[in-house]
């Protein structure tokens, strides 16, 4: 019995860390899984000096990070187990979309 609550309160804590690993503070890296044809999560809120990790979680689709709207080159593409990544200096929101899949699109928001 004892054990059971334990186990339960461990798995609380687990679960508020999750919540907030997207969270990053400068000089951390913020993780964002690409799965199902969806960047997750699709907001991302972090300081200035993170950096963002896309990592292709999928089985076999390859994707990329474009932000067009900043007229930036389309990253590589990327297969699944890769990543890529972008560390942001300045405050401001960032659109992006994956490059051959227009509808795959996220938010990449840099605030002090
Ligand atoms: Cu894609």
């Amino acid at each position: 019995m004892l054990d059971f609550i334990v186990i339960n309160r461990l798995r609380c804590v687990l679960a508020v860390f999750l919540l907030m690993a997207p969270l990053a503070n400068a000089g951390e890296v913020a993780e964002v899984s690409i799965l199902k044809m969806e960047f997750i999560p699709q907001h991302v809120k972090i300081k200035p000096g993170t950096t963002v990790k896309w990592v292709n979680n999928e089985k076999r689709n390859n994707h990329s990070v474009y932000f067009e709207k900043e007229g930036l080159p389309e990253s590589d593409r990327f297969f699944p187990g890769e990543s890529w990544q972008r560390t942001f200096e300045k405050p401001g929101v960032y659109p992006y979309r994956c490059g051959p899949h227009p509808e795959m699109t996220g938010v990449i928001e840099v605030a002090k």
